[in-house]
């Protein structure tokens, strides 16, 4: 699919802010993957379907979750998890993208997951720094994303958990999995 019938499949989707934002991930996604010689076609497709599902009613979003028999302790933490996964599932159905490597950027854009592909990293940090995001800690990450794709991801999910845990929100069991991964293979890549 090319770029100009993706956004409009995407824009009707979205408020005039989320496909700003939309266009500010897409534009960081292609960077990324240029720089870091990942796929820049599936990329821009991923970023620009990563927030697809963002304004789908509750309801809808649970009842996809249960059919679909997607992680079911999804719906014991926030609902803002679930656009990620019903996402993956709608952007299939919808758009007809089929591509797994996609699909599973989208899926895994909120939460990360333990060995993430390098794909599925430049999504999850291109929606972390596009250039409407603003919040403590951003600049550091756009910083670390010019020279070291891994440690941008390891600050940018060490951020959101700080951020959860000084809300007294729940954590999602993949988030953490998402950091435990991450900094566990760093520690053994230091002692080799
Ligand atoms: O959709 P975006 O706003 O562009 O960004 P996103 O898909 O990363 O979603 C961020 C939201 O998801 C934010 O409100 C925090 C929430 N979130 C992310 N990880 C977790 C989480 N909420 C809980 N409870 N637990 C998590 O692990
Ligand atoms: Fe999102
Ligand atoms: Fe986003």
């Amino acid at each position: 699919m090319d770029r100009k019938k993706a956004l409009e499949l995407v824009k009707i989707q979205l408020t005039e802010h989320r496909y700003k934002h939309t266009i500010g991930v897409m534009e960081t996604a292609i960077q990324l993957a240029r720089q870091y010689g990942a796929d820049v076609k599936k990329a821009e497709l991923a970023a620009i379907f990563h927030d697809y599902a963002k304004f789908r009613p509750k309801d809808e979003m649970k009842h996809i979750i249960i059919a679909e028999k997607m992680p079911a302790d999804l719906l014991a933490y926030s609902s803002e998890l679930w656009h990620a996964p019903v996402g993956a599932f709608l952007v299939a159905k919808e758009a007809g993208i089929t591509d797994p490597e996609i699909l599973d950027a989208i899926r895994y854009h909120t939460s990360g997951r333990a060995g993430m592909t390098p794909l599925e990293k430049i999504i999850y940090i291109a929606d972390y720094i596009e250039p409407g995001r603003q919040f403590p800690g951003v600049d550091e990450v756009r910083e670390l994303a010019e020279t070291d794709l891994e440690q941008a991801l390891v600050r940018s999910v060490q951020n959101s958990l700080v951020f959860l845990i000084k809300q007294n929100q729940p954590v999602y069991p993949q988030t953490l999995m998402t950091y435990n991964d991450l900094v566990t293979k760093r520690r053994i890549h230091l002692n080799e």
